[in-house]
């Protein structure tokens, strides 16, 4: 007996892995061996050292399924109180999403109903979305504070964020959002507030361990560059890395700052200019597209993604999982309006949504199926790549695996048509 067995084996699976330049990365009449909760092995079945049955305690055929790396959602604000059902009706009359906020609608009455959430309370209304994102092969999430705007209520979202992590055994990185909307209390004290941000909640939550990176909305109706400075400022300081909500509404410059502080993304970018792009392709910084916001906003403004090609700067696809603007509970869904709406291809939609979203959050520790990498895995009930982007819906993840362990699992269910 092979004294260093690996804990398990799965055979004959079309791979997707998106390792190297290759499309896809793919793999056909591939295996892939999970061991200690890290990629063991990646190979076509026929390279394997040995006889399946030597090489591992637990060996399963999945008879050409394809496998593909966890998904990764960098972008969500999923902790939130309540929802915003009526201002999707109010959009839907014709009030635009910036009116119905400087009416006192939008983030704030999200604030409202959040500060008056309790820990438990925010915990299960979430625990629901992140549950209907894992079940459709969401294996690490990123979620934002931005819905407090007071200490306490900041840290409790940014609390039930991790706890929703250690519930469903995913992986879960937290950016805090102070900078999200100006709170009702500080209407007229708006450097108060930055000041609160930059010096009491920022600092305070970074220590309790809170805080992964940090976020602002620099916008018309958000915050200025120079507010946003400010908290990036800060955020260096604490050894914090930084991303930014640029470009969604209207082009303040936001990409080209986040470049200037070396940030990890910057996010939506409907209004980006040739500068801003120049800078992020400078920098690395990557470019997170929120097609959920641009169609729930019935946007027409696409983000420059030929231009972004052409600089090479890269792409990733989120959710944006939000009451106001992206109320998108699937990421599959999520890339296939980035295909639909913005053109993308279903390869960069896919990359988009694994390993350029493990860039947005600075993980190089997963996002492709690669020796070593964590074993974040989705089995799915398709065959090809591109029926991820292609199904609408439907509940196509079969067996979710997170560090190797198998964390969501749908009954072994008939392949979608076109591949019986
Ligand atoms: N941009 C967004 O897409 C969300 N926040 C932000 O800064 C929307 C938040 C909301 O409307 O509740
Ligand atoms: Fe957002």
């Amino acid at each position: 007996m092979n004294a260093s067995r690996w804990d398990r084996l799965l055979l004959n699976a079309t791979l997707a892995t998106f390792a190297g330049d290759a499309p896809y990365g793919l793999i056909e009449r591939g295996a892939i061996a999970l061991h200690h909760g890290r990629i063991a092995w990646v190979g076509r079945m026929d390279a394997l050292p040995d006889a399946p049955d030597t090489l591992a305690f637990a060996v399963e055929s999945l008879d050409g399924a394809l496998v593909t790396p966890g998904l990764i959602d960098c972008h969500t604000h999923l902790v939130f109180g309540g929802d915003r059902a009526h201002e999707f009706a109010l959009r839907l009359n014709g009030a635009s999403y910036e009116e119905i906020a400087r009416a006192g609608g939008g983030i704030v009455s999200s604030v409202n109903a959040t500060r008056a959430a309790s820990e438990e309370q925010l915990f299960e209304q979430s625990l629901l979305r992140a549950r209907a994102l894992l079940a459709d092969g969401v294996t690490t999430l990123e979620i934002k504070s931005g819905y407090g705007l007071d200490l306490d209520t900041e840290r409790r979202m940014l609390r039930v964020a991790r706890h929703l992590g250690r519930e469903l055994g995913i992986g879960v990185r937290t950016s805090f959002l102070g900078l999200h909307a100006l709170p009702p209390e500080y209407a007229d004290r708006r450097d108060d507030y930055v000041t609160l941000v930059c010096d009491d909640m920022l600092p305070a939550l970074a220590t309790e361990g809170l805080v992964d990176a940090v976020d602002a909305f620099c916008e018309g109706i958000g915050f200025s560059r120079d507010e946003t400075r400010r908290v990036f400022e800060r955020a260096q300081q604490l050894g914090l890395p930084v991303k930014l909500h640029a470009e969604q509404l209207s082009d303040l410059d936001g990409a080209a700052l986040v470049a200037e502080f070396g940030g990890l993304s910057a996010d939506h970018l409907e209004h980006l200019s040739e500068t801003g792009i120049r800078a992020m392709a400078a920098a690395g910084t990557v470019a997170v597209l929120l097609p959920g916001a641009f169609y729930a906003l019935r946007e027409t403004k696409l983000p420059p993604i030929a231009a972004l090609r052409e600089h090479r700067v890269a792409i990733a696809i989120a959710t944006d999982c939000n009451p106001g603007t992206s109320p998108l509970l699937s990421l599959r869904l999520a890339a296939s309006m980035a295909c639909t709406l913005f053109r993308l291809t279903p390869e960069e939609a896919l990359r988009g949504v694994t390993v350029n979203a493990a860039r947005a959050l600075g993980l190089s520790d997963r996002g492709t199926l690669m020796q070593g990498q964590r074993a974040d895995l989705v089995v799915w009930n398709a065959r090809q790549p591109a029926e991820l982007c292609y199904w609408i819906g439907g509940g196509l993840a079969r067996n979710v695996y997170v560090a190797g362990e198998l964390v969501s699992r749908r009954k072994p269910s008939r392949r979608p048509p076109s591949a019986s």
